[in-house]
Order: structure tokens, then sequence, then C-alpha cells
């Protein structure tokens, strides 16, 4: 059975891409294509051909599961197809639905025109798997669509509507029923004559001002801090509007071929099937189905229960915002309306699309309606008393079916869960803030958390633009669990003498967006100091809590807000502070410890590399099912660089034998029990291994 499917309707032939789930560009689909077209340049009965998608898009790309095998450079590669496509004949129409991205863009730039119905999205992506459109496409859509809107839209990867896409010249005509409209659209270009090919387009590459590169360069530095694919889209793009078509179509090959052959496009690949993976859950088989879930209600009304309120409104899902107190409430959704009306200021959002999202949130104050939603999610603060009283009311003021989430960002989900007559329907639903913008949802399974509600609250996730991750049930979960290994390791080197600028500006180098020193400003110290109050009390003997955010509180420097902290600020603008290096100085004396310098690759290591011990120690426990969840974790809800696959993909690519030295170093230096090795992870550099090998050792025991 061909992956193309030919049929022939009023002299156009129309082939039909049937490779579910996406029509990525295989070698089966670009085969098919090739024969199909053959077939109908050699039918005289036929004028003119139209590609279209079968199933729910066109075609999403070149097979990313392909890369790196013999298939995906073998003929009919995609430029054959395209240079055929660009000599046919016979007019070419390209018929879009769904998305057609990457391959598929390009392949449909190379037809004589596109058609698309009004919610397709068209799009290339490939800056998001560490590549540039290889086929063509950095240097056709500007002769489309003119430099500047070239370069944003491929630099980001971003989707364009199809609208959008009309009104820029990359689709030639919005059509309501695309099979008869692309036809149609086809024989006309028979009977009238085709445009010219996008190729021979040239004068919205011709006379660009050079500076327009380098201020776009300039502009975007900072974002694409450690990058490498980005800048290269610029250069192609550039090279599109000073060379010949073939010139800078060699230019494109070359820097493509440079790009896959990264380190980046190997881990952004990574990343892309990771996310894809997290969603599959081993013991919640796939004929468990996921509940519908059409109304929920977020109990909270604060920060993160209006973030979480905005994405299930974002996503179409009617939401009640529940909050007793009345004037919480009020500000609860001011608080929402004010981040609305910053997104339409922005542009990012229609008046339209604010008003249909504002209008889906509705405020209540108590308890008595919520007679037909389909989840709760409570977001009050972390007060396990409290959690459990609401989970209470909800098990008896909500219907049999709801699905009772919590956002709790570390406490027992089985401890909630016991205020409750459905346990099995109770789980995690932690959410980063700002809720409506962070992708990461931790789903947290309790001990007797059912499959149908983990497959509902993953499928959810997904449904409402998140990427979801199943944590088991512990203290902080996936995320939190290792973030204190980062933030406390970075004081533990302030008092062994490296400085927080340094500190940072390694971190940042590496791609965090704020280094764990100036976080911590951002953040405030007074929380820090309660959150350490509670955690020192079920330290082990063997670890000592380090005190430097208590000695800042001490000195009334409590953060950004309060103009210092580890910092001293200048409006948003942090500088050395010598105040704060004399409050670490005479905290490492009191604590007797000897001050040294730190290289900037041992600062890297302490500051990363026991995330990746304790993502290894969460593999043992069952925390994480897989090191890729982790990643996906960690970027998502951490900002860890995804140009470098997470850190469990990092650790294993700069060798998790230097992983292993440097826990053996903090467990001595930090305390054993919770620095130390991972047992795993010492099987794992014993053997030789990698985390794909982790599932066996553990199921063998460690
Ligand atoms: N190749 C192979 N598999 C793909 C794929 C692709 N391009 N895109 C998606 N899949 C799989 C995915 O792994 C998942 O598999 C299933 O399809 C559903 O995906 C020459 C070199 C199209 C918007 O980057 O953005 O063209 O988990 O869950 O939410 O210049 O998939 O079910 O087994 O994401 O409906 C450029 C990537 C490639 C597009 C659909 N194209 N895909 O989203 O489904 S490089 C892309 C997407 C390229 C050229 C270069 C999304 C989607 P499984 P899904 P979705």
């Amino acid at each position: 059975m061909s992956a193309v499917e030919y049929a022939v309707e009023n002299e156009v032939a129309v082939l039909t891409v049937a490779y579910p789930p996406v029509n990525a560009l295989s070698l089966a689909v670009r085969t098919g294509l090739a024969e199909g077209l053959a077939r109908a340049l050699a039918d005289s009965g036929v004028k003119a051909v139209v590609v279209i998608g079968g199933g729910s898009t066109f075609i999403a790309g070149a097979d990313i599961s392909e890369f790196g095998t013999p298939n995906s450079a073998a003929e009919p590669r995609l430029q054959t197809l395209q240079a055929q496509f660009e000599a046919s004949p016979k007019p070419i129409v390209a018929a879009i639905h769904g998305t057609a991205l990457g391959g598929g863009l390009e392949l449909a730039l190379t037809a004589h025109a596109r058609v698309a119905v009004a919610s397709a999205k068209v799009g290339l992506p490939e800056v998001k798997l560490g590549l540039l459109p290889g086929a063509g496409g950095t240097i056709r859509l500007p002769r489309l669509t003119g430099v500047e809107v070239a370069l944003e839209a491929v630099t980001t990867g971003r989707h364009l509507g199809a609208v959008e896409a009309e009104r820029l010249g990359v689709i030639d005509a919005i059509v309501d029923d695309l099979r008869a409209g692309s036809v149609a659209y086809a024989l006309k270009l028979a009977t009238d004559g085709a445009p010219a090919p996008v190729r021979d387009r040239n004068d919205k590459v011709s006379g660009v001002d050079p500076k327009v590169f380098d201020d776009f360069r300039a502009k975007n530095r900072k974002k694409w801090r450690g990058q490498i694919a980005p800048a290269r889209i610029v250069d192609v793009i550039e090279a599109a509007t000073n060379r010949s078509f073939d010139e800078a179509k060699a230019y494109e090959n070359q820097a493509f071929g440079e790009l896959m052959a990264s380190d980046q496009r190997k881990a952004l690949i990574h990343y892309f099937f990771a996310e894809r993976e997290a969603r599959k859950i081993p013991d919640v088989p796939a004929e468990v189905k996921p509940l519908p879930v059409r109304k929920v209600v977020v109990i909270g009304s604060g920060l993160m229960g209006g973030g979480i309120a905005m994405s299930f409104a974002n996503a179409g899902i009617a939401v009640k915002l529940l909050d007793v107190n009345a004037e919480a409430l009020e500000r609860g959704m001011a608080a929402v309306r004010k981040t609305y009306e910053t997104s339409l200021s922005r542009g990012s959002i229609s008046q339209a699309q604010m008003d249909e999202r504002l209008g889906r949130i509705q405020p209540i104050g108590g308890y008595d309606d919520l007679g037909d939603v389909d989840m709760a999610i409570e977001a009050v603060f972390e007060d396990m008393a409290l959690k459990q009283e609401i989970f209470a009311l909800l098990d008896k003021a909500t219907p049999p079916h709801a699905i009772l989430g919590t956002n709790t960002s570390s406490l027992d989900i089985d401890q909630i869960a016991s205020a409750t007559s459905r346990p099995d329907k109770v789980i995690g639903a932690h959410f980063f803030s700002p809720a409506n913008v962070m992708k990461l949802l931790e789903a947290v399974r309790g001990s007797q958390t059912s499959a149908e509600t983990i497959a509902t609250v993953m499928a959810l996730g997904k449904q409402i633009g998140k990427a979801p991750v199943l944590a088991g049930n512990c203290d902080g979960f996936i995320g939190n669990r290792m973030l204190q290994y980062y933030t406390v390791n970075a004081e533990y080197m302030l008092e062994r003498g490296a400085t927080p600028e340094q500190i940072d500006r390694v971190a940042e180098a590496f791609g965090m967006a704020m280094g764990p020193l100036a976080m911590r400003d951002l953040a405030g110290m007074a929380q820090a100091v309660n959150v350490r109050a509670v955690r020192k009390k079920t330290l082990p003997v063997d670890e000592r809590m380090p005190e430097l955010v208590e000695r800042m509180v001490e000195a009334g420097r409590i953060g950004q807000r309060s103009g210092s902290g580890f910092y001293r600020y200048e409006g948003r603008d942090r500088l050395p502070d010598p105040e704060a290096i004399a409050i670490i100085t005479a905290e490492a004396q009191r604590q007797g410890i000897e001050q040294r310098t730190f290289t900037d690759e041992e600062i890297l290591a302490r500051l990363f590399h026991p995330l990746v011990n304790e993502g290894a120690k969460e593999l043992e426990e069952g925390i994480a099912i897989r090191a890729s969840d982790i990643d996906v974790a960690w970027v998502n809800g951490y900002g860890f660089p995804i140009h470098t696959g997470g850190p469990m993909f990092w650790g294993e690519q700069i060798g998790l034998d230097k992983v292993l030295e440097t826990a053996r170093v903090l467990g001595a230096e930090n305390g054993q029990t919770r620095w130390g090795p991972s047992k795993l992870l010492e099987r794992l550099v014993a053997e030789g291994k990698g985390w794909k090998d982790a599932p066996a050792l553990i199921a063998q025991g460690l």
C-alpha cells in the first residue's frame, strides 16, 4: 500500500499523502509522491496536480525518526522531489490543512501555488531541532515574505496562521472546502498559466540593506546565548540577498550540514522525542482512555490559582475560580484581567481572544454550584491542614467522577487524598509560576491514584499546551527535589570563596536565564529562611545547611526588592557588592571554612553535576519513570537550556564518570547521605552504560 494515494478528479490528479500520524516526509512518502507525479505527468487526461494530506494534517516536515538512517539520504531525496515539482509542465497546487511545517512547507514552496483552509498553520520550526530549513526554505521564504518577516519567523520557528500567511504571500488562497477548492485552483492555473516559481521571484531579496542582518543579530544576541542555529539562519537568509539562488542554496546546504552534525541538533532532537515520550506511562495501558474535561474549578485566586485558571481558559476550557475571601477573589480576577490586557497591548492576543478567554473564567465565592465540574485543582498556600479541609469539601461538592488535583509543590499526595472518599481520583497537578506561561505540569501519583486519573491529567496537560511529566510522591517530586542541590551548592561555594558574580556568570553562560544567587535575590530571602528552618529539622546528621541567607537577612539584605542581597541593586541592575562579600567571608570564618578560588569549570561541575546525581537517585526510587522525563521537567520548569537536551542528556554527553567524580567530592564535603554518589550512577559508570540501561539495572536490584 503506497504512502501516497492517486486519484483523478476533473482532469486533476490528486496525490493524497497517507502516512500517519503527521505525514512526515519519510522515504515511503517521497517515493509515493515521485511516482504519483510521474503518473500524473504521463497521463494525457491530467491537466494539473494537487498534493494534499490525508488525516489531520498536510506534511509536518522531514521524518525526524529517519535522521541518521540510510533512508533519510536515499533517493528520491526531498530536494530531488522539489526539482521535479518546479520543473513540472503541469501546475501543482499544495493543499494545506493542519500544519505544513519544515520540509512540508519547503516542498509546498516549490509547488506552483499553495491553497489552505483558514485553520491551517505553516512554519519552518527547524531551529527548534538545532537545524535550519535545509530544503530551500531559508532562501525561498524571504522571496515571498521579505527578509524581516523571514528572519523573525525562521529564527523563532513559529507557526504562521493561514490568514497571516496569505497576507504575506506564502499562501495564495484560503478556501472553505480544501479538496474542491484546490482542484478548482489547479484547473484555473492550467487554463490561465501558473505564476513564476518562487525561486525566480527576486524583488524582495534585492537591494536589501546589509545592516538589517547585523541589527537583527545584535537584537537577539542575549536571547540566542549558547545556541548556534539561529545565527546560522541569519547568515543563510543574508546569503539569499547577496548571492544567486544556486549559490545561496549551496551555502544553505553547507550550513545545514554543519548543524546536522552538531551536538545541539542531537540534544534538541532528543528533547523533541523526550517531551512526547513523557506522556507515555508504562503502567497506564493505551486502552485506558482519558476522561473528557470540559469544566474545571480552581480553588484559590492567588498568583498560582489565577495563572492556572488562565491556562484552562486559554485552551477553551470553562473554569470557575473559587475563593471564599471576596476581596482575594476580586484581586485575583483583577490580576487575570491585567495579564490579558498586557498581552493585548503587546499584540500577542486580539481583543476578541481576550474577551473569549476572560468570558471562560467565572469567579465564585463558595462550593455550592460545582455540580458539573470534571476536575478541581486546589491552589492555596502550602498548609496540609488547609488542603485536607478543602479536599474534604471538594469530595462532597463535586460530582463523583470529578478528579481532585492539588497544586502542592512538595506535600504528600496520599495525606491529602486521605481527606477524601476517592483517593483514586486524587493527583498532584503541580504548575510552575507563572502558570499561564510555564510549560511544565508535574502530575504526581499517590499510592491509590488510578490509571484513568493519570491518563486524564497527562492528556489534559497536552491539551492545555503544557509539557506533562508524571512524578512519584516524594518531597519535592522530580523538579524541586533536585533544585536544592543547585541552589544550596551555590551557597556552599560562596562559603568556600567563589563570588556571586562568578557563579552567576558561569550559570548564565551555560544558558540559565539567571544565575542562582541573582534568582535568590529576585525571589527574596525571607521565604528561604522559613523553608530552611523546616528543612533543617529533617537534615541527615552528616550535613550542615549553609546559613548565608540568614546572615543576609540579619544585615537587612532581603533581596532585589530591598535594594540588596547577594548583590547591590540600582533599579534592576545588579552590581557586585563588597558588603555582601564581607558578610560571606565573616560567615566562612565563623564556620571555620578556609576560602580559595574556583575555576569556572569547577563551578559549572558543582552547579550542575549534582542535578544529574540526584536525578539518578530519583530513577532508582521510581520517582521519575525515565531519565528523559527529568530532562523535560528541568527544561520546562527551571529553564535548563533546551539546546543541551536537559540535565540527564547533558550529563551523559559530558560523561557520567565526571558526574560520579563530583558526587564523590561533594559527598565528602557536604555529606554522603544526600550528596554522595547514586548507586545507579556507580553501576552505569562501572559497566560503561547509559540511561537507557537504567530500567534493567534497577529491576535487577542495584
Ligand atoms: N517526524 C517524525 N515523527 C514526527 C514528526 C516528524 N517531523 N512530527 C511529529 N512526529 C510524531 C511525534 O513524535 C509523535 O509520535 C506523533 O508524531 C504526534 O506528534 C528538510 C530537516 C506536527 C505540530 O519540526 O511540531 O523538516 O509519540 O504529539 O501535538 O528543512 O508533532 O505518537 O509516537 O507532536 O498533534 C520539521 C515537528 C522537521 C515538526 C503535531 N518539522 N512536529 O503536533 O502531535 S525537520 C517539525 C510537530 C525538517 C527540513 C527539515 C508536531 C505537530 P508518537 P505530536 P501534535
